[in-house]
């Protein structure tokens, strides 16, 4: 099909012809370059299935009205447009996240570990670390059966509790549960621990929170994004420049965000001590804060928080 030039302004031609299935590609040209909308009036053009009276593309501003061949628009007949392939689906059940998780004592450097599976193959490992005092966290996702956890201290003390407050802690990410946890050991610790089947239903949250010099002005709380229901809150806190962890199995089905407070207004870091907050979720850290001043917001969180964000 052609069309033009015309000689009539503010005119419509319509021109009809039967083509054939497939692709078709419609071009427009404007030989003075200004395309036919909008500084010289409202020109548009449109294609239209003449049977059903079916737009399938129109326009009226050209994408490059100086360069070449002003506007082109593909389009197929007769033929389906090509759906996108579903992601592949992950099999509910198939492994469950297990982390380990470690907070160093003042020696890190000393600290190794590894889980092996039952072939003796190394599935996890951590460490030697270089910051004391820190919750360091690594999750995989391990099949139903029996592993081995190792750990080590190449100085021969272990973790807890000569040189600090260390500890090493075997959970199930989803679920907060804790299988196994220990810190007192001299150069090596090994235990096995079973990974159940992944019955799902829940998330875990997990707050390390180092607190400053004035812990009684620090609060926290977690609560629905959705509805602004609060799930949990902690604090104040007795103890200062101390390590706390407080976990939490979150329903799934909502969306969440972590809230921490400073009374004083002044936060938790760097005034008065060096304290910090690092939330996680399923093990993966997903916001840290301290120089907030009074209030600090953290991201949503949770599963049912992706589906809002795709929709809109
Ligand atoms: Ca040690
Ligand atoms: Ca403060």
């Amino acid at each position: 099909m052609t069309g033009g030039p015309y000689t009539q302004r503010s005119t419509t031609f319509p021109e009809t012809a039967c083509l054939s299935d497939g692709q078709h590609t419609f071009t427009i040209d404007d030989s003075y370059g200004d395309g036919i909308c909008c500084k010289h009036g409202k020109g548009a053009w449109s294609i239209v299935l003449a049977d059903s009276g079916l737009e399938i593309g129109s326009g009226r501003e050209f994408e490059n009205p100086f360069e070449g061949t002003d506007h082109t628009h593909t389009f197929m007949l007769g033929v389906p447009p090509p759906t996108p392939p579903p992601p592949p689906p992950t099999p509910p059940g198939s492994c469950t996240d297990v982390s380990v998780t470690i907070l160093t004592d003042n020696y890190p450097r000393e600290t190794t570990w590894s889980v092996k599976d039952a072939g003796g193959n190394n599935v996890m490992k951590g460490g030697p670390y270089s910051q004391s005092s820190q919750t360091f966290a690594e999750t995989a996702c391990l099949e139903v059966g029996q592993y081995a956890f190792i750990i080590d201290d190449s100085y021969g003390d272990g973790i807890c509790c000569q040189q600090g407050q260390g500890k090493w802690s075997i959970a199930l990410a989803d679920s907060c549960f804790e299988l196994e946890s220990g810190g007192s050991f001299n150069f090596k610790d090994e235990l096995t621990f079973e990974v159940p089947e992944n019955l799902g239903g829940s998330q875990c949250f997990r707050l390390d929170l180092l607190t400053d010099t004035f812990p009684g002005e620090t609060t926290w709380e977690v609560a629905s994004a959705n509805t602004g229901a609060v799930y949990v809150q902690g604090g104040p806190y007795n103890a200062s420049s101390k390590a706390y962890t407080e976990t939490v199995a979150l329903p799934v089905g909502d969306c969440y965000e972590f809230k921490i407070y400073d009374s004083w207004g002044d936060g938790i870091c760097c005034r008065e001590g060096n304290g910090g907050a690092e939330i996680s979720l399923n093990g993966a850290v997903i916001g840290s804060a301290g120089a907030f001043g009074r209030e600090w917001t953290s991201n949503k969180f949770g599963d049912a928080c992706v589906a809002i964000n795709f929709s809109q």
